[in-house]
């Protein structure tokens, strides 16, 4: 493919919701056993997990729930090593659950990955979350090789601040050396969109259970998935020229990083 400053050059993915549908049955279980371990009445429902996901990163959540919920529990001496344990043992029960294969990715993923790979199109992560998270997913869902696809792996604490912040984005960029015009980033939320639109990198957005009612002003797209042959996304808002009823694939991404819209 001919590389010019408007040809695609990357694609950067994000991780939870967008690579998997790994918050409703993957963390929030996997928090909700580490509560129990550390002897913990806590217990975060679907209802109120969907709230708590405002805050990005896991040790964030910990503490913003503490915060609002149980105030009276923030009176540690060392407050921040006790909710990075917990969420380490949190971690431990999350990479359990995906090692049981029970978390799949989502349509449009494996083959999107695979395609950019035959036409030579990096690819790369930039998640908050935990870095063995990323590649425990990847590892039991692409295989183990798969790892050594990615030119470049942003995740969890390696930035000061987490999305809706740009840094994990520029993080990526600086990795891969490239400008922003010749990328694109898949997100599901909007604290995801906000973080790659401050870095100025074209956005679609895959919703999720937990983030169609978000406001994704500012994504070139908005869709409830990638699509396969036979069978096809909704396109929730925005377009891409030349889109004719087709899931999303390399051309269609080309054509979205030619085009002049946001
Ligand atoms: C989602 C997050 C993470 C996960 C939990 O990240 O905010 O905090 O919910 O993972 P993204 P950790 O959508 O950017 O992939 O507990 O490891 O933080
Ligand atoms: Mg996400």
């Amino acid at each position: 493919m001919k590389k010019n400053n408007t040809s695609l050059s990357a694609v950067l993915f994000d991780v939870d919701g967008t690579l998997a549908d790994t918050e409703r049955d993957g963390h929030r279980p996997a928090f909700n056993a580490a509560f129990k371990e550390f002897g913990l009445d806590w217990n975060w429902d679907t209802e109120l997990y969907g709230k708590l996901l405002q805050v990005t990163g896991g040790k964030e959540r910990i503490r913003y729930y503490m915060e609002k919920y149980v105030p009276s529990a923030l009176n540690k001496n060392d407050l921040s090593s006790w909710i990075a344990e917990l969420h380490k043992t949190k971690t431990k029960y999350f990479l359990d659950l995906l090692a049981k294969g029970n978390i799949p990715l989502r349509p449009g993923i494996a083959r999107l990955i695979h395609e950019l790979r035959e036409k030579e199109i990096k690819i790369a992560i930039a998640t908050t979350t935990t870095p063995e998270n990323v590649t425990s997913l990847l590892k039991f869902t692409l295989g183990e090789e798969s790892l050594s696809w990615f030119d470049a792996i942003g995740a969890g604490d390696i930035v000061p601040q987490k999305k809706p912040a740009p840094d994990i984005y520029y993080w990526v960029l600086e990795k891969l050396g490239l400008p922003p015009q010749q990328c694109i980033a898949i997100e599901d939320s909007e604290n995801g969109l906000k973080s790659s639109r401050s870095a100025g990198i074209k956005t679609i957005i895959t919703v999720s259970e937990y983030t169609y009612l978000q406001n994704f002003n500012g994504a070139a797209m908005v869709l409830t998935d990638l699509g396969e042959p036979g069978r096809l996304p909704s396109i929730l808002s925005g377009t891409i020229p030349n889109l004719n009823n087709s899931w999303i694939d390399v051309s269609a991404l080309a054509t979205l990083i030619e085009s002049n819209d946001q």
